[in-house]
């Protein structure tokens, strides 16, 4: 099933013209563009990505809901290109190279950056991991991960870690459900009358 219906299967109910966004984010290399691949039907391949020089945005919309990915670096020079999505996204997935054990302290300093961020530090916003290439021999599990990340000091925002492999389509639909129920139960407390 492609992201799109996912997603409105469960939104359907709630959903009031309401345009849901959906940022995917991580390190270069780490799968976002595979698991973007993946979810997208044939007709949405001919929009894809955006070629900015230098750096890659990739955009595509599908039935009410848009996803925007980019290699996420909070200190890097093209930081103003992307940050205006952090204040009115509804949910993010966060993709993590498993098997890039190197480059985990820098995943760690980028999420930190994300965390702290303004528009981002005191939303709700749920977060989805993914502990992509889980294939790989070296791949780090995912529960390793979130230790080494220190997932667990999240304390305010709903967050959830899936092991994945973008290429198979492992672990992508169990993670997105989550991400999809998390989206519509913040949206609904949102709506409460006394909040
Ligand atoms: N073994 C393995 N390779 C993957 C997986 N996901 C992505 N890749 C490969 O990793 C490389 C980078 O993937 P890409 O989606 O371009 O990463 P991006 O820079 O985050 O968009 C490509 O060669 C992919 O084929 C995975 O789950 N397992
Ligand atoms: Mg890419």
């Amino acid at each position: 099933m492609v992201f799109g219906k996912m997603f409105m299967k469960i939104l359907n109910k709630d959903r009031r013209n309401k345009q849901i966004s959906i940022l995917i984010i991580g390190l270069n290399n780490s799968g976002k563009s595979t698991i973007i691949n993946y979810f997208k039907n044939k007709d949405d391949r001919k929009f894809v990505s955006v070629p900015t020089i230098g750096f890659n945005v990739e955009h595509f919309e599908n039935q009410g809901i848009s996803f925007t990915a980019f290699d996420y670096s909070g200190q890097g020079r093209y930081r103003n290109l992307w940050e205006h999505h952090f204040k009115t996204c509804n949910g993010i997935v966060f993709v993590i190279d498993s098997s890039d054990r190197m480059r985990l302290v820098v995943v760690k300093d980028e999420l930190e950056l994300l965390l702290q961020h303004r528009d981002i530090k005191r939303r709700r916003v749920p977060i989805l991991f993914f502990a992509n290439k889980m294939d790989c021999i070296d791949a780090l599990s995912s529960v390793k991960i979130a230790a080494g990340l220190n997932l667990e000091k999240i304390d305010n925002k709903p967050w959830q870690i899936c092991s994945s492999n973008a290429l198979t389509g492992e672990g992508l639909q169990n993670g997105v459900q989550w991400l999809t129920a998390q989206i519509r139960e913040c949206q609904q407390t949102k709506e409460l009358p006394h909040e």
